[in-house]
């Protein structure tokens, strides 16, 4: 019998990351939409990692089982690590991906390619049913493109330059972001702990 784990995410897009990079390995996966009495999860944390760890432990006490959360951030170097923790709410609350490319692009305007370097940080966190996380953590490393290119992803794909590829993320295949990505390095760390929830 697969061991159930709930994927403390209300994004869609990660469930369908997390779930292919961890098909084969005896999980079952809910995911919030499954659990629809649980309240929403103030993410009201200065780091990554709080607010990683914030919502796994939430899921995982209110259920009473296993849970893995993650929080990512885009940290341009031009513009001092930002948008970082606030990545999801770039350009105001309850913004669209779209919005976010755009206010980045525009922040952006004027800066030549060699000073466009990002990275995608991803912070996972796994929760056991009593409350006891760990934490691991996936970077990937490249730059702001000059115009949104791709339609595959989601969020800041478009306009970010895998390493020296000239390829947004938005131009691989889903296979090939999910062997290089940012959530794949990170899942792959915690894999040695997954194991606690099937062996
Ligand atoms: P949950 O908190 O429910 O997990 P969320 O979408 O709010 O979902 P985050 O707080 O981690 O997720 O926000 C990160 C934002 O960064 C997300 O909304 C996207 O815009 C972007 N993002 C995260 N992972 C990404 C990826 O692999 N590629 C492109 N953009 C990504």
């Amino acid at each position: 019998m697969p061991a159930k784990i709930v994927l403390a995410t209300r994004n869609r897009h990660k469930v369908g990351e997390i779930a292919a990079m961890a098909a084969g390995r005896g999980l079952e996966f809910s995911c919030l939409g499954d659990h629809r009495e649980l309240p929403e999860v103030v993410e009201d944390q200065p780091t990554l990692e709080g607010n990683a760890r914030k919502k796994s432990l939430e899921a995982a006490l209110a259920l009473g089982r296993w849970s893995l959360a993650e929080d990512t951030g885009l940290q341009v170097d031009a513009l001092g690590g930002e948008p970082g923790v606030m990545s999801a709410r770039y350009a105001g609350p309850g913004c669209d991906f779209a919005a976010n490319n755009r206010k980045l692009l525009a922040a952006l305007e004027g800066v030549e390619p060699r000073r466009r370097r990002a990275v995608f940080r991803t912070v996972m966190a796994l929760c056991s049913p009593d409350g006891e996380v760990v934490l691991e953590d996936g970077v990937l490393e490249g730059s702001i493109g000059l115009a949104p290119r791709g339609t595959g992803g989601f969020g800041y794909d478009p306009v970010f330059l895998v390493g020296d590829t000239g390829r947004t993320l938005a131009e691989l295949s889903s296979e090939e972001k999910n062997g290089l990505s940012h959530r794949r390095r990170a899942f792959e760390k915690m894999l040695p702990h997954l194991r606690r929830v099937a062996p």
